[in-house]
């Protein structure tokens, strides 16, 4: 009995000094359902938590060839088929300012365009440094209490239109929470 207790004692001081040195970053993730306007799956998007900002992947379907607007939205709400309970903008001040092409910006669900092919599937996967799935850095933290949602919008965001880039209605709408 003494022998075993002695054992798993250096068997948890092993475990603690590997941990204690590891510079490896276990995966944070959290995913949820892109819903379309019609209530159906269409498709996967995950977020995965880096040092310096998050990592969005979007495996889709069924949706609307080009290229489309794409946020981060305040609230883990995705209600079809209009999706406005998802909010406005993730953002930590206000006013918000809109667009990755526009000087002095401070919204932080700001993303590229996504493009869906001729088969109206996409599959991406970006990065942004805007947001952090927790608050790290003090980067708006997207499983706050509240959750959040990755829009796809109808068109294109240009980048400067205020205050969506001209992106118009949400197509699709994924809660994160
Ligand atoms: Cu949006």
């Amino acid at each position: 009995m003494y022998s075993f207790s002695r054992n798993t004692l250096s068997l948890i001081s092993l475990v603690l000094s590997f941990a204690g040195t590891s510079q490896v970053y276990a995966a944070d993730t959290t995913s949820g359902t892109l819903m379309g306007t019609d209530g159906k799956s269409h498709g996967t998007v995950t977020v995965t938590d880096a040092p310096k900002g998050v990592l969005l992947r979007i495996v889709a379907e069924d949706l609307t060839p080009g290229w489309h607007g794409m946020h981060f939205h305040e609230k883990g709400s995705c209600t079809p088929p209009k999706f406005t309970s998802a909010g406005g903008h993730v953002h930590a001040v206000t006013p918000v300012v809109h667009g990755l092409l526009t000087p002095n910006a401070t919204d932080a669900g700001d993303l590229p365009n996504l493009y869906v092919a001729k088969d109206g599937t996409a599959t991406v996967e970006l990065y942004s440094t805007l947001v952090s799935l927790h608050g790290a850095g003090g980067r708006p933290a997207l499983k706050d209490t509240d959750g959040s949602a990755l829009v796809i919008h109808t068109s294109p965001d240009d980048y400067v239109s205020q205050p969506i880039g001209g992106a118009g209605a949400r197509d699709a709408c994924a809660a994160l929470n």
